[in-house]
């Protein structure tokens, strides 16, 4: 399939030597040439192994995303303001630990097993999206999470259905459909609340200010500071950059902030003619890197919350797998 050459490390070969994967050229020429004319990759498809590797590290780090992010807003359910907001807020919260799913179902495609990742997630070797980090600590919180973290998830997701891995692209398709709704439900919750007492309005403007910034950093680093965005675009694993999908995001939101009579909470956002966008200001790289290394407000409860959940599933795991085993016994039979 390809070749490997072991190089020495600069210890003169003591310690492991590392592996460094050297694709056959005319393999990957072929792969490239399909990817450049927008075919999409198949699981049983012949692939270069930094792109396994990337996309089995980006579509992990997107399934946890999803499951890690049924916490926030599950810390509102017992307290959702009416039957339909709680019936609103289950099913979308429901419908997150269906991407969670469909998502490590497509990174298994590529040969990793689902466990491997999950702990990989509850060692902290794995990343899931920084906006996770940060508490809810009102019912507008859930609101600004709909209009903002999903609308920003769209934001990227929508082109992820083009991403040239197929079994990816195609869960991003169904996923693109429900986060829609999410967004939407959210919006309308900042919509009552902007309308309503002044108490309400003081609790929306304070979610957006806690939640303008975090949602910004969830496109990731800049441009010039990503390191893996020059060959997920050149494998087309990534559609747009991170800038170029913050902007847009931006761009989109302003208005709907004006109409809620909200204010985003950014001294330089200016719209420039020019460039018939917004110009904003500096996000604050430094908290960026804190949070993505593990030190945002809550991010110890977030992994707590998950080794807790799987410990006390183990029960159901074992259960399920007993059960699977007597069903293929009684159909072999
Ligand atoms: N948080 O070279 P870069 C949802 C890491 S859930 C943490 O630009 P890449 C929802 C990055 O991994 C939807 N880490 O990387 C659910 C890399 O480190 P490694 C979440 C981040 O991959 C429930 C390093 O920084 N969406 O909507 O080219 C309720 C350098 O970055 C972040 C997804 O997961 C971050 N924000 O681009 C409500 C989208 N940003 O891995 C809502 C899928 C960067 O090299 N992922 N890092 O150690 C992607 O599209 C891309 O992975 C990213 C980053 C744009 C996020």
């Amino acid at each position: 399939m390809y070749t490997t050459e072991l190089k020495s490390g600069s210890d003169g070969g003591k310690k492991r030597s590392k592996v460094e994967i050297v694709e056959d050229p005319a393999k990957l020429a072929a792969f490239e040439a399909r990817v450049a004319a927008d075919e999409f990759i198949e699981a049983k498809d012949w692939m270069p192994e930094a792109y396994r590797k990337t996309l089995v590290r980006q579509i992990s780090q997107h399934a946890h995303s999803e499951i890690v992010g049924m916490l926030p807003e599950g810390n509102w359910l017992r307290r959702a303001p009416s039957l339909k907001r709680k019936a609103i807020l289950l099913a979308k919260i429901q419908d997150e630990a269906g991407h969670g799913l469909y998502l490590y179902s497509a990174a298994e495609t590529l040969g990793t097993p689902r466990d491997e990742m999950i702990e990989a997630l509850h060692s902290g070797k794995a990343k899931y999206s920084t906006i996770f980090n940060y508490p809810t600590l009102t019912w507008a919180d859930i609101g600004a999470i709909g209009w903002l973290v999903d609308g920003a998830a769209i934001m990227n997701q929508v082109p992820l259905q083009r991403t040239s891995y197929g079994p990816y692209a195609r869960a991003m398709v169904r996923v693109c459909k429900e986060e829609s709704f999410h967004q939407r439900q959210g919006y309308e919750i900042m919509t009552v609340m902007a309308n309503g007492t002044d108490a309400q309005k003081r609790m929306a403007q304070d979610a957006l200010n806690r939640w303008w910034w975090p949602s910004l950093m969830m496109f990731g680093p800049p441009d010039d500071s990503s390191p893996n965005t020059e060959r997920s675009m050149r494998w087309r694993i990534k559609r747009d950059t991170n800038d170029e999908l913050r902007q847009l995001f931006v761009d989109v939101t302003v208005p709907q902030a004006e109409y809620l009579n909200l204010s985003i909470p950014d001294a330089d956002l200016k719209f420039n003619k020019e460039k018939d966008g917004y110009d904003f200001g500096e996000i604050d790289w430094d908290e960026f890197y804190a949070v993505v290394r593990g030190e945002g407000p809550v991010a110890k409860e977030r992994i707590k919350a998950r080794t807790d959940a799987w410990e006390e599933g183990a029960w159901v795991r074992e259960a399920a797998m007993v059960h699977a085993q007597k069903q293929s016994k009684k159909d072999a039979a």
